[in-house]
Formats: C-alpha cells, sequence, structure tokens
C-alpha cells in the first residue's frame, strides 16, 4: 500500500458528493497505513513416531484463538501419473477448488466416499471440465475405481496456516501473526484424532521450534501397480 497519499483538503461546503466519497476513501487509506503492523513469527515442526522415526505426510496445522480465518478462494492440483496420485497428501483450506489433471495415456476415476467431501469423477483422460470444491473441514481419502492400489488424503483445513511435513519430519509456518495457536497434526495413518496432541503456544515476533510423537499405525500400501504379467490391472 502506499502510504505517500496526500490528502488536499478543502473547506467541507465546498465539496461535492464524489470528492467527500473521494476524501473518506483518503481518510480510511491513512488509517491502515498508520494501524499497527502485528509481527509475524514462524513455527518449525519435527514430526516423530513412537519409535522416534520421522514422519513424512503429517499435516501441521495452527489454528488462530479467536480469530476466524477469511475464506480466500484458493486452486491446488492433485495429478494422477504413472497410476498414483501426486502429491499423496495434499493439505488446503476450507473451500479451496482442486484439480485432478491426469497425465497418464490411461482414463482414470476418481472418487471420494469421505463424509467431508463424497465425489467422482467418471472415467476421463486429460483435465476435468471444472475443480472439485472441498468445502468441508475434515480429512478425505481419494481412491481411483480402476486401480485400486491409487490412494491419496487431502486435509481441508479451517486455517490459512499450514505444511506437509517432508522426508525429514520437518513442517515450516511461516508469517504467522502474533497470537495464540492451536497446533495441530494429522497423518493419514495416524491412531486417534489429531486434538489428542494438540499442543497450545503464544507466538510473538519470533522462531518457534516444536516436535511432535505421534503413535501411526504400519503403512501397508502398495508402492506400484502390479505388473501385468503377473495378472494386474491395466
Ligand atoms: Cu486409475
Amino acid at each position: 500500500m502506499n502510504c505517500n497519499t496526500k490528502i488536499i483538503w478543502s473547506k467541507p461546503e465546498s465539496l461535492s458528493l464524489i470528492e467527500v466519497k473521494f476524501a473518506r476513501i483518503a481518510i480510511a487509506l491513512v488509517y491502515a497505513c498508520l494501524a499497527p503492523q502485528l509481527p509475524a513469527g514462524s513455527l518449525d515442526v519435527t514430526v516423530r513416531d513412537s519409535g522416534g522415526a520421522l514422519v513424512a505426510n503429517a499435516v501441521v496445522y495452527a489454528k488462530k484463538s479467536g480469530a476466524t480465518s477469511a475464506r480466500v478462494p484458493k486452486q491446488a492440483a492433485i495429478d494422477q501419473r504413472n497410476k498414483q496420485f501426486v502429491p499423496y497428501v495434499t493439505a488446503v483450506q476450507v473451500g479451496t477448488a482442486i484439480w485432478f489433471p491426469n497425465s497418464d495415456n490411461i482414463r482414470h476415476h476418481v472418487y471420494s466416499l469421505s463424509p467431508a467431501k463424497r465425489f467422482e469423477l467418471p472415467l476421463y483422460a486429460g483435465s476435468p471440465a471444472a475443480p472439485v470444491v472441498f468445502d468441508k473441514e475434515g480429512f478425505v481419502t481419494l481412491g481411483c475405481n480402476i486401480h485400486d492400489w491409487m490412494i491419496a488424503y487431502v486435509a481441508v483445513l479451517p486455517t490459512p496456516h499450514f505444511s506437509v511435513s517432508d522426508q525429514s519430519g520437518r513442517a515450516s509456518l511461516r508469517n504467522l501473526p502474533a497470537g495464540h495457536y492451536t497446533v495441530l497434526v494429522w497423518q493419514p495413518s495416524l491412531k486417534g484424532a489429531p486434538e489428542r496432541f494438540a499442543q497450545v503456544i503464544d507466538l510473538a515476533d519470533m522462531k518457534k521450534e516444536l516436535s511432535f510423537t505421534l503413535p501411526l499405525k504400519p503403512d501397508f500400501r502398495a508402492q506400484r501397480a502390479p505388473a501385468l504379467s503377473t495378472g494386474g490391472y491395466p
């Protein structure tokens, strides 16, 4: 915002309605420029399982106390490549539209039976005509009707502050306005609800580090498609 806006004031009785409107906008801009800027903090989180191993694909999200986050229309994409969803875990804010492009040269049939978002995109190639809007908080499991091993997850969150942990179990949240936060972690293999392991922090203009240790179920995911020679699917 340009804070160098100059207001040329004249006697109120000489102002037309349009001039009054402009003067009001200019005053509002000056107030916005003078409003105290809340300092922003950052949060680095490490996620481990009960055995101490670093955990990837964990969704770390922070809910600010007393704040209802504005829903800013956003978009995301989950690709289908080599008969796998990419990425495996996607985190979005409630209201996000997700595209499901199919980069394979075969057709896929994407669906979800999860209460937070039930939908299906019947057999298709290329990109569907429209994205799917995830309009309800929750954790959504995606599958493909043709390829049973294809699975992916969408964490639909009530906050714009989130990150997914990498292979080193690290997730970073940046530019968090100062305040109290409840920090939660969800992972597809998590035993129990994220609230069970929540941590409350007070974040000011600083960098904070947190670690979470979560009980996880064994991950029996098939890592690749069965070979055609062994009677697999096309
Ligand atoms: Cu498929």
